[in-house]
């Protein structure tokens, strides 16, 4: 169970979690397995997520891995060795629910793959907002050499993204694919140099922070709610939420700010 030893860090075994300003940033601090992801890992990240999912005053969470080899290699695959069907269905069930948690914030949280992202590493990075990869990453669905499939939502979530077919093609050949390929196809939003990778994150997380608070988190809404709906019921949805932010104080200074050609002050309300 991590310590929070201090309301601007939060330090388990496996993870760091440093809170600056308005900006969470989680670090999974494996390095000597390449951030592999244990039972530790996940109980970890789900007490810093729920943690974070909780604190109003963090409004982006960037996520990332130690040491310049990897974001997450994987699951640890040494606990793989040992287990039957019914645990192996169970913890992929509880991995999914913890990306869940991830995918479901409130709060924006942006992936940034600073090295490998293979197999729960990638798909980690799937569960996330948005994905920001260093020039020398490398990304892939390797499970089936293992006699696996990818077990924490990568056969869901990367079709959505990429389509089936490229989906497939990585799964199927267990493929390490380049930050700039993950870019053409879509896996990754940007590719940045690996030395600028955490400045670029805090400037793309300083972007978000200057939109009106509320609105971001019905974008987040409006998106993860939708996606899955038929266009009808979407659409619905969608109405429903603007409407709601219409009635904000945010819209009314976010207008008149526009209007008086000045900066808004947003009071998250
Ligand atoms: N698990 C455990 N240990 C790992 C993992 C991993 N996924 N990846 C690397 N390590 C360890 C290595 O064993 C090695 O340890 P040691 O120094 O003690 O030998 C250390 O990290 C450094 O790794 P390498 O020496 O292999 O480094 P290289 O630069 O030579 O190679 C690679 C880097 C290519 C990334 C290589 O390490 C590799 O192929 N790793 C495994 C990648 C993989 O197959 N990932 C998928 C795992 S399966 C999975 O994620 C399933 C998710 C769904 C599960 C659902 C329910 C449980």
């Amino acid at each position: 169970m991590p310590d929070a030893a201090a309301s601007e860090a939060i330090l388990s075994d496996t993870l760091l979690c440093e809170i600056e300003g308005r900006i969470a940033t989680v670090t999974l601090k494996r390095p000597q397995v390449l951030n592999a992801l244990n039972a530790q890992v996940f109980d970890d990240l789900e007490y810093v997520f729920t943690y974070l999912a909780k604190d109003a005053s963090v409004r982006v969470i960037l996520l990332t891995g130690s040491g310049e080899k990897a974001f997450a290699a994987g699951a640890d695959i040494k606990e793989l060795a040992e287990i039957g069907r019914f645990q192996a269905q169970a913890l992929s069930r509880r991995g999914q629910r913890i990306f869940r948690l991830i995918e479901t914030c409130d709060t924006p949280v942006i992936a940034l793959i600073n090295g490998f992202a293979l197999g729960g590493g990638c798909e980690l990075a799937l569960a996330c907002t948005l994905r920001i990869a260093a020039d020398t990453a490398k990304l892939g669905l390797p499970e089936a050499r293992l006699g696996l499939i990818p077990g924490y939502g990568g056969t869901q979530r990367l079709p959505r993204l990429i389509g089936p077919s490229a989906a497939l093609k990585m799964m199927l050949t267990g493929e390490r694919i380049s930050a700039a390929e993950a870019l053409r196809l879509g896996l990754v939003d940007e590719v940045v140099p690996a030395a600028d990778l955490l400045a670029h994150g805090r400037e793309l997380a300083a972007a978000i922070l200057s939109m009106a608070p509320l609105a971001v988190t019905a974008c987040l809404e409006a998106v993860s709610k939708g996606v899955d709906r038929d266009l009808e019921d979407a659409l619905r949805l969608e109405s429903r939420i603007f409407g709601r932010l219409a009635a904000t104080e945010d819209k009314s200074e976010g207008v008149q700010a526009f209007l008086e050609k000045r900066v808004p002050t947003w009071a998250g309300r």
